[in-house]
């Protein structure tokens, strides 16, 4: 049993005696630390603050920014920050140490701007370069024993008509949990953060967890807006999530939620999400998101210099929360057992993934003894190879249509066909997907002469005009 004031005031005594961070693993549908031995609920917040020119940064090199956060996210009560967006060539010690001192995991995201799943061109998309940028990035965090887990892509189906790339997803996945078994010092879960696309948000799933083991997520994150305001258990429809998961077998969670279209947000949804009717099936969430931009999600306010942030009053409303939520005892009642679940059907359309993955690119497939090698950063090569078959009379008008999903401010996802309930929140609220998912179909790579290396961020913000 832990009471949240218990857990403050545990943290205000921090300076003295370290939290401990053991490292998390999965056991059926849930999360247990791996040294007590107690079920583990993420309590999250969402964090890519932006940079001084609001550009889309690595918080976790830059140690003002991290210990300017590090100390509002603790006094919320949160023990895991998702992040979006890092450089794989940056040093993160100074930051991961800092969230390892206050109790923190860190839930991340591999893709970055450059380097992501192309909705566009999925296979095309899926090469060396990609695979040499998630591998080099999980060997600059595998050491650390507070990384809760990789995210190999966030929304990358974000509709009826992307869902061939989850066969790419698929295989990604794969590739990443075969390089942590040959490579990591310890076994980290592979996973990912879904859109909440009502038409085919189960087949999703499953597909993600059915075949074999080797190809199957390890847990799966659900970016969530359906509770508004003072909403309900049975309203959102979160009853019927539980009630359709709870045959899931790998953890589920939600990587986003925070509905924002009723204001100030009250976030009574904490309740519910780590009550006794949702922790059998769900293993807690993130908020979106700890800092404020132009969507209106954000829980503080960063000065113009960067350097002092001012909490919010859905800051005290998500505290007020938190301080008011206990976590049930025990395992929370946990699946242990459930089985895989079963491929989805194709049906046009709807559900397009198959079941035969690609196979892991030769020259990647030498990671897995040699390593990665060297981390090229965010200015490293872009894995979205352009084929000559898909260059044509297309026309590249659309490149302005790829300027604003990479502009870190706001109603980025704008895609997304959400036909769900509150869909304008979801759209709106995802701007992780437009940090991961910057390259869309139509997406303006129609003008390059191919095989070509896409400079994709530099084209996405208009600095290269073809
Ligand atoms: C992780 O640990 C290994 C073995 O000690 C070391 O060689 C490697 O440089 C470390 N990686 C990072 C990013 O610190
Ligand atoms: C998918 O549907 C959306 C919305 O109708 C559209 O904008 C997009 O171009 C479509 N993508 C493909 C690949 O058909
Ligand atoms: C499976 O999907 C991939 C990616 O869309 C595609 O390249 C491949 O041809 C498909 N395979 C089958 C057997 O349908
Ligand atoms: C939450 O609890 C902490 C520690 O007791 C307290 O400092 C803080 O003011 C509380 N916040 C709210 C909004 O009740
Ligand atoms: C779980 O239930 C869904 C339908 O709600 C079904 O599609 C799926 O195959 C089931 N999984 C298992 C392992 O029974
Ligand atoms: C299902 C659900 O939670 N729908 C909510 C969508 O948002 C409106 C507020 O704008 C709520 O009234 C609905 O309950």
């Amino acid at each position: 049993m832990k009471f949240e004031s218990v857990v403050l005031s545990a943290l205000a005594a921090a300076s003295v005696a370290l939290a401990a961070v053991n490292p998390i693993v999965v056991k059926g549908n849930a999360f247990f630390d791996s040294v007590t031995g107690d079920r583990f609920y993420i309590k999250g917040v969402d964090y890519q603050p932006p940079d001084a020119n609001g550009e889309t940064s690595d918080p976790l090199m830059d140690y003002n920014v991290c210990s300017r956060d590090v100390p509002y996210i603790k006094a919320l009560g949160m023990n895991t920050v998702r992040v979006y967006h890092v450089d794989n060539a940056a040093d993160h010690s100074a930051c991961m140490q800092l969230l390892q001192d206050n109790g923190i995991y860190l839930l991340l995201d591999v893709a970055t701007a450059d380097q992501a799943i192309s909705r566009d061109y999925p296979m095309y998309s899926y090469n060396y370069v990609l695979l040499q940028h998630n591998f080099a990035t999980i060997d600059a965090f595998s050491n650390y024993t507070n990384v809760l887990g990789f995210v190999a892509a966030n929304e990358v189906v974000n509709a009826v008509n992307t869902t061939d790339t989850a066969t790419v997803l698929k295989a990604v996945i794969r590739d990443m949990k075969q390089y942590i078994s040959s490579r990591s010092p310890r076994t980290i879960p592979v996973g990912y953060c879904a859109a909440d696309v009502a038409e085919n948000r189960y087949q999703l799933a499953h597909y993600l967890n059915c075949g074999d083991e080797s190809e199957r997520a390890e847990f799966f994150g659900l970016n969530d807006y359906s509770w508004c305001g003072s909403s309900s258990y049975t309203v959102s429809g979160y009853n019927q999530k539980v009630a359709n998961f709870n045959n899931y077998s790998i953890p589920l969670f939600f990587s986003e939620y925070g509905c924002n279209l009723v204001e100030p947000r009250e976030f009574t949804e904490v309740q519910a999400i780590y009550s006794s009717q949702m922790i059998p099936v769900f293993s807690g969430g993130l908020v979106y998101e700890y800092i404020q931009e132009a969507n209106n999600y954000g829980l503080v306010e960063v000065s113009s210099d960067l350097k002092n942030v001012t909490p919010l009053g859905d800051y005290y409303n998500l505290q007020y929360q938190f301080n008011h939520t206990q976590l049930p005892s025990g395992d929370g009642g946990y699946h242990a057992n459930n089985k895989a679940s079963e491929c989805p059907a194709y049906v046009k359309g709807l559900w397009e993934a198959n079941d035969t993955l690609p196979s892991m690119p030769a020259q990647a497939s030498q990671y897995l003894t040699a390593g990665a090698g060297t981390p090229l950063g965010t200015d490293g090569p872009s894995n979205q190879w352009v084929p000559n078959s898909v260059l044509g009379s297309t026309s590249s008008s659309s490149a302005a249509s790829s300027t604003s999903t990479v502009s870190s401010t706001g109603s980025a996802s704008s895609s997304s066909s959400n036909s769900a309930s509150n869909s304008t929140a979801s759209a709106a609220a995802s701007r992780g997907a437009a940090v991961t998912n910057v390259l869309r179909r139509g997406a303006g790579l129609n003008s390059f002469v191919a095989p070509v290396i896409v400079v994709a961020f530099s084209f996405a913000i208009g600095l290269v005009a073809f």
